[in-house]
């Protein structure tokens, strides 16, 4: 099939179904200047003492919380990256009563400030932090401004609500990820390597016959896709109408 061939039947499935889910990975905010990790210009072949998965890693934020924090600050904070066509589109989507949930790995933000009201963010979000010892909210301001560990006023550290590699998902999150799929007509998934568990695992719970995977470079789920384009996501939603 061409691209074109392939979008037109993208167009066909999401003109007929009204139970639409999305599951999409750090591919979906590419276009929004968020590099991703496994793409060429991903954070992966960018040179650090170590990879990025370690860094980011439960035991390394214990370790060596200042190394985290430097990393952190520098590579997971885009505060001025905005949505694309991707995030808009799924937003109107959902509007339209035509999609039920997107599912992120994603820990940015951009599909809610799209306008996308149930978003089951599986690894946390950098928009929420709190301090380790008396649990008191903070916005990503605290971590932003902060030059050294970033502090509470009751002087406890504060950590991202981001899962770490390492720490376990939510499981009320997980547990609505997998009943959204599990009864979703149409899955698009889109941006990621579906390589990151158990996260990728999700794609197992889906029981329809309209599976489709937007990714720019190959997975190892194409080969039980019913529709893969490789393509970027942004450009093929935003050449979907309503
Ligand atoms: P990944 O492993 O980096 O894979 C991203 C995939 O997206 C790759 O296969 C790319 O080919 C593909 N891709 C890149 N740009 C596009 C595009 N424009 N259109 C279509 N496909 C594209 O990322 P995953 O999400 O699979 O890995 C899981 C990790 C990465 C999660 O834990 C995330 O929290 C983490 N992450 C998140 C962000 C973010 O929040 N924006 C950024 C970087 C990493």
């Amino acid at each position: 099939m061409s691209a074109q061939d392939t979008i037109a039947q993208l167009q066909q499935w999401i003109a007929q179904s009204d139970n639409i889910v999305f599951f999409g990975g750090a591919g979906v905010s590419t276009e929004s200047g968020i590099k991703d990790f496994r793409s060429v210009d991903g954070l992966y072949h960018e040179k650090y003492a170590e990879d990025p998965e370690t860094i980011l890693s439960h035991s390394y934020f214990t370790r060596r919380p200042r190394d985290f924090f430097t990393f952190y600050r520098d590579k997971m904070l885009c505060p001025d990256a905005r949505p694309n066509a991707a995030h808009r589109k799924l937003a109107q989507l959902e509007q339209a009563g035509k999609l039920k949930a997107v599912i992120t790995q994603n820990i940015d933000g951009l599909h809610q400030m799209a306008g996308s009201r149930k978003v089951l963010e599986l690894h946390g979000s950098v928009l929420r932090n709190y301090c380790m010892d008396c649990g008191a909210f903070h916005g990503v301001e605290a971590i932003a401004q902060s030059s050294d560990l970033p502090r509470c006023s009751c002087g406890g550290l504060i950590k991202p609500d981001v899962v770490l590699y390492e720490e376990g998902l939510d499981e009320t999150t997980m547990y609505q990820a997998v009943n959204y799929i599990r009864n979703a007509d149409l899955l698009i998934i889109g941006g990621t390597s579906l390589v990151v568990y158990p996260a990728a695992g999700l794609i197992n719970y889906y029981r329809g016959n309209k599976l489709v995977l937007i990714n720019l470079q190959s997975t190892p789920y194409d080969r039980y896709a019913d529709l893969v384009i490789h393509e970027k996501i942004g450009q093929v939603m935003d050449q979907i109408w309503l």
